[in-house]
């Protein structure tokens, strides 16, 4: 089906590019790139058998756009959500709107008004530029809840903000006082 999304291949691919590439016995480069040929013949060799056409649909048909092919055609990086992989991905830091916007869970709320977003696990706390798209990110957690960043006082008191491939705002961290609940 020309239209599949592969969901299994990009759990495989978020798991390989964004956490472990060493899992296959690869190495990313400092933008997150790797090779699609040795990736995929590293997959091959840890029972992942995935096609150049599977993969090439998984990047097409992904609703998140997960996924950059460069211009060539050769190589593969996940836009965002590194975790203990060291990339830098080389983002400019860019003039971000005045307000962005974070979606969690209700149950997060207390803890964040306290210490403010922290990146956790990731590189970077993610934002969006769009209320709907934040709802959707909370509710992965639960009851979900809209937090609204002052961006332009962010910005104007030297945090930096980067884009990623796929239009998700990232930056180090939120302190609470850009916080608040809309
Ligand atoms: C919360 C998905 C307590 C934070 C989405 C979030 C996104 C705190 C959770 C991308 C906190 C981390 C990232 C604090 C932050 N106290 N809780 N001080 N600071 N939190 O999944 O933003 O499907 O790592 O609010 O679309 O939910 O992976 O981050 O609830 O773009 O492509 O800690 O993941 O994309 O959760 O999601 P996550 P996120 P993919």
């Amino acid at each position: 089906d020309e239209m599949n999304d592969h969901p299994h291949i990009s759990k495989f691919l978020s798991y390989i590019l964004r956490h472990h590439p060493e899992s296959i016995g690869i190495t990313l480069d400092s933008d997150g790139w790797v090779e699609i040929d040795l990736l995929l013949a590293q997959a091959q060799k840890h029972g992942r058998g995935i096609s150049r056409q599977e993969l090439q649909e998984t990047v097409d048909n992904n609703s998140k756009k997960r996924f950059t092919v460069s211009e060539d055609g050769c190589r593969i990086r996940a836009a965002q959500g590194h975790s203990t992989v060291q990339v830098s991905m080389n983002l400019a830091p860019q003039m971000p709107p005045d307000v962005l916007y974070h979606g969690t869970a209700t149950r997060f709320l207390d803890s964040i008004m306290r210490q403010g977003l922290q990146a956790g696990a990731r590189h970077h706390v993610h934002l969006s530029a769009d209320r709907e798209t934040a709802v959707k990110v909370g509710q992965r957690h639960g009851k979900p809840v809209v937090l609204c960043i002052d961006a332009a006082a962010m910005h104007q008191a030297g945090w930096a903000f980067y884009l990623s491939d796929n239009q998700v705002w990232l930056t180090e961290a939120v302190p609470p006082q850009y916080l608040a609940v809309v």
